[in-house]
């Protein structure tokens, strides 16, 4: 999974890349600009748990990519130079908006006072202003190109509505398209038709209090669209993440700050694209697979390989949380809770799967 950081320039991109990749990048108005991409464990106390168990020679958890671009608007460079950075994220399963609420004053004098809610709309326009540009470019290639598809009339109406509508600022997500159209659609990933979460970026007295101007708009917004909104105290959670495991929990306590940023940004795109995860363990490896929810056992089985996903005969199954009462896996079998499953069987959050197959 790709999630892509987006955003109005200094809302915090960076710090929070960093803080979520465990990077060092340069932040603030100096830093250059540059795309960066890396990856971050998901945090998960179950893999812990069954990697203190089980000694394997590797553990890996889940694993999601981060993409942080450099800050964008069209009101600071002009709508291409927007529309062009955006492009990049285009790959992205989901987008995370950054937003600034925390005060720092040299932010401030650069780019304004923080307003939330405003950084919320004026950004929602620069990505209907870059599918814009990308629809233009769609028409252009259809009206002059050389290899014309067939349908290259049906073409042209849809991407002639598609205009139309995201001129009126309606989002590719909310236009009704028949099952043609959405195979126009397929392959060109639109900015506004993908998920997106909103991440504001707050300071500490902001998270002590917790509130900050507009907060109240900001939420009754995402909730009217079903936008989920998490809220990270960036800076501090990145110099938190830089200080070494012990120190890192006690001020993680003291602040009374349960889970990381990252923990929270990882269950919010997992609760929205519906993904879950199941395990495999072993003296090899102990290992996180992430699939959708309401996948079958074989198919899950073809996330490890497909080989196994052809071969399957049954899978082995017991449930998490049963080890984790019980403590071990003689136990689990003992109380009768280990269980045999055939190909159609339902994966659920938190099992682990032995499978067997034949090739
Ligand atoms: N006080 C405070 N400053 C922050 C916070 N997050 C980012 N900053 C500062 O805001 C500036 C811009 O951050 P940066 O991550 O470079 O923003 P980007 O342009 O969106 O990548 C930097 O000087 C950061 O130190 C925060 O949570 N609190
Ligand atoms: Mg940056």
């Amino acid at each position: 999974m790709q999630i892509g950081l987006i955003g109005m320039p200094l809302s915090g991109k960076t710090t929070i890349f960093n803080l979520i990749t465990e990077q060092h990048l340069d932040t603030g108005p100096g830093a250059k600009s540059e795309i960066h991409v890396a990856s971050a464990a998901v945090p998960d106390e179950r893999i812990e748990f069954l990697s203190d168990l089980y000694h394997p020679q590797k553990t890996s958890p889940a694993r999601i990519q981060f993409m942080d671009l450099p800050g964008m608007c069209s009101q600071n460079g002009t709508a291409a130079q927007g529309a062009f950075l955006l492009d990049k994220v285009r790959g992205a399963d989901v987008l995370v908006q950054v937003v600034r609420a925390f005060h720092q004053d040299f932010v401030s004098q650069s780019v304004g006072e923080p307003n939330p809610f405003k950084e919320i709309c004026d950004f929602s326009d620069e990505l209907l202003l870059a599918d814009l540009a990308a629809v233009e470019n769609r028409l252009k290639k259809l009206k002059e190109g050389r290899k014309l598809p067939k349908d290259v009339v049906g073409q042209i109406a849809f991407f002639e509505r598609l205009r139309s509508a995201l001129e009126m600022e309606i989002p590719v997500d909310n236009i009704e398209m028949t099952e043609q159209e959405k195979e126009y659609l397929s392959g060109h990933h639109f900015l506004t038709e993908k998920p997106l979460i909103l991440a504001v970026n707050i300071d500490e007295g902001q998270l002590v209090s917790g509130d900050y101007p507009g907060r109240a708009r900001v939420f009754s917004f995402a909730e009217q669209r079903g936008i989920p909104v998490i809220e990270i105290c960036g800076l501090m959670e990145m110099e938190i993440s830089q200080l070494p495991l012990e120190e890192r929990i006690e001020f993680m306590n003291d602040l009374n700050l349960q889970e990381s940023g990252i923990t929270r940004l990882a269950r919010a795109a997992y609760g929205y694209l519906g993904l879950m995860s199941f395990f495999t363990v072993g003296e090899d490896e102990v290992r996180a697979w992430t699939v959708n929810n309401g996948t079958p056992a074989q198919q899950a089985a073809g996330k490890i390989h497909s080989d196994i996903e052809r071969g399957f005969i049954r899978a082995e199954v017991f449930h998490y949380d049963s080890l984790h009462e019980q403590g071990s896996p003689s136990k689990v079998r003992e109380k009768g809770l280990f269980r045999l499953e055939g190909r159609d069987y339902t994966v659920k959050d938190g099992d682990i799967i032995s499978f067997r197959f034949n090739v």
